[in-house]
């Protein structure tokens, strides 16, 4: 599926490229408050109508992530499960992730890989990775191996395509070994009633049709 033009897309990652270059940004939570692109990018027709199609008419976002992996730098995405964290759980019926490229992603600089099926067994024990990075230490799948998996199917993406996972999918993805930089925008949407809070959290929507919020 599209989310915008792939000449668009190249355009925008450009641009931001050149804004990060001198701090080497890797990770920016919440991207869709902060850059009008990313709001934008979040409601895309195209994307918005196949979340509507999964999890019904009334979508929030819950959350996203701009991952940029420069290249020369170590960044891998240890194997986890995007519904599930320390402060909440998510209905895998009431919820989907989408993984926007905004870049090329391919399997030389760091695009996602899958493990078909692996929803199936629901939400696995997480662990804290031990990576002292200032972008943060990542949630791993307990038992999963650092690296590629066996059964692991790589998902290359032009700029301006996207992908929708079952949000208990397991994936990760490897550090980037090209020269370029890799973007790409990771969302949660959720439907009223998906998420399950911790006690003490909680979760900030981000409204984009309905009105059961
Ligand atoms: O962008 C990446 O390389 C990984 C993103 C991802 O898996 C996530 O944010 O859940």
């Amino acid at each position: 599926m599209e989310w915008n033009t792939s000449s668009r897309t190249r355009a925008r990652a450009a641009e931001i490229i050149a804004g990060h270059r001198a701090d080497q940004t890797e990770v920016v939570r919440d991207a869709h408050l902060l850059f009008e692109w990313a709001a934008y990018a979040v409601c895309s027709p195209e994307l918005l109508t196949a979340v509507q199609e999964v999890i019904g008419e009334a979508v929030a976002v819950e959350n996203t992530y701009l991952m940029l992996k420069w290249p020369g730098r170590d960044f891998p995405v240890p194997w986890h499960q995007d519904g599930i964290n320390p402060r909440m759980q998510l209905d895998p019926e009431r919820s989907v992730a989408a993984w926007l490229a905004v870049t090329d992603a391919t399997t030389r600089n760091g695009c996602l890989q899958v493990i078909p099926g692996s929803h199936a067994a629901g939400y696995l024990d997480h662990h804290r990775e031990e990576s002292e990075a200032p972008r943060g230490k990542a949630l791993g799948v307990e038992g999963m191996p650092s690296g590629p998996h066996e059964r692991a199917v790589w998902l290359p993406l032009d700029a301006g395509q996207a992908s929708l996972m079952d949000v208990r999918l397991i994936h990760r993805s490897d550090s980037n070994t090209t020269a370029g930089t890799r973007i790409g925008l990771n969302i949660r949407y959720v439907a009223p009633g998906a998420i399950r809070a911790s006690d003490g959290h909680s979760p900030s929507l981000y409204p984009l049709t309905g009105s059961d919020w």
